[in-house]
């Protein structure tokens, strides 16, 4: 009998994807090792893949340890605690899981836009609290008289557009390229579309180059009636530049997603009550997740089989440019 290939994995997935990994692999499994370098010494010269769902970075530093290393797969669509980059360049195929989780969450981002506007979060807690016996839940903003602006039109920028434009709102979009085949209007300028929308709906990859991208200009641009959705990465908003932008009324609203420092979300936002505020859940169905992790799986199963990577991202192209 072949020995079965050896496989990182960086911290815990659900249980199906361990089984299957499990039953095809030699897992060895870094959240476990009483000491993690020490795992990585006596394993790192025979592992040939990394299954990951950014528990922790997948960095030159960690790569340069396993030196038979063939592909990294990253359970998400985002895979910005992966070095795609340095792995490309280094023959090593990194994979995410796309389009499987596009409709969850195009769908969770309408309904935080829906929650920040209408204020269904805290008109639930009034209820709750028993307060309606006293006097109705005030009135709230609406979405009817409002311009739509998404930073980043890739899968599921379309998804939230399409959804957007079905509810009858003008919708427009800000990437570094046009996209094709959209029939909304672009702006190559982010600032020229935050001042020209009233909703910013972010959905861009995280990473160095979106890092800090909606900051307090963009906020001011975006004006006291604005509201900022943040559903792609924490770092691509200057959290505290959003606090200050939210305490002075620089912007209306915002519902966020994602944090800078996850699970940890600042105090001052929290405290906050007209903001809307979800614990990176987007994704987050049975249904959906399944699916994300049967990719993470499939990609392995695959690329060990000879057959290449399902989904390789776009630093790591297959077949490859080499
Ligand atoms: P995608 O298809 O690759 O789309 C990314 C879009 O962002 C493209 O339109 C791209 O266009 C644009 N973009 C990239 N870099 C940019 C920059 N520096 N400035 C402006 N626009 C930029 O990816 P997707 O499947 O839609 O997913 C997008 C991201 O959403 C993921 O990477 C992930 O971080 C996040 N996400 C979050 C959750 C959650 O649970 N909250 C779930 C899924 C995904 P150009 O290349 O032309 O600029
Ligand atoms: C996941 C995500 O919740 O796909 C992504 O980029 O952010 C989410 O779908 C996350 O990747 C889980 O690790």
């Amino acid at each position: 009998m072949t020995a079965k290939p050896e496989i990182l994995l960086t911290g815990p997935m659900m249980p199906f994807i361990e089984e299957q990994l499990d039953a095809r692999f030699e897992v060895h499994r870094l959240a476990k090792a009483e000491d993690r370098d020490t795992l990585i010494d006596s394993i790192g010269a025979r592992v040939r893949g990394i299954a990951t769902a950014g528990h922790a970075r997948v960095d030159p530093a960690l790569m340069k340890r396993l030196p038979k290393l063939e592909i990294v797969s990253n359970f998400g669509v985002g895979y910005d605690t992966v070095d795609a980059k340095w792995a490309g360049e280094h023959k090593i195929v990194v994979t995410n899981t796309p389009d499987v989780l596009t409709d969850e969450v195009a769908d969770t981002a309408v309904a935080l836009l829906l929650m920040t506007v209408r204020e269904l979060p805290q008109s639930e807690r009034y209820l709750r609290a028993g307060k309606w016996l006293e006097k109705p839940y005030p009135l709230t903003a609406t979405l009817r008289d409002r311009q739509i602006g998404i930073v980043g039109m890739g899968r599921i920028g379309k998804a939230i557009a399409k959804r957007l434009e079905a509810f009858g709102l003008p919708i427009a979009y800000h990437s570094r390229r046009p996209a094709a085949g959209v029939p909304w209007k672009y702006y190559p300028d982010l600032l020229a579309l935050a001042r020209h929308a009233d909703v910013l709906i972010v959905i861009v990859p995280g990473g160095p180059a979106t890092k800090n991208l909606i900051n307090a200009e963009v906020l001011k641009a975006l004006g006291p009636k604005g509201i900022l959705i943040n559903i792609a990465r924490g770092a691509v908003v200057d959290e505290p530049a959003l606090i200050e932008a939210l305490r002075t009324k620089t912007i209306y609203s915002a519902g966020l997603d994602v944090y800078a420092d996850e699970p940890r979300v600042p105090k001052a936002l929290i405290e906050m009550e007209h903001v809307v505020l979800l614990p990176h859940v987007a994704s987050g169905s049975h249904y959906t997740r399944r699916a994300m992790g049967q990719l993470v799986v499939d990609n392995l199963k695959n690329w060990f089989a000879g057959k290449g990577p399902l989904t390789p991202v776009a630093e790591t192209p297959w077949p490859a440019k080499r």
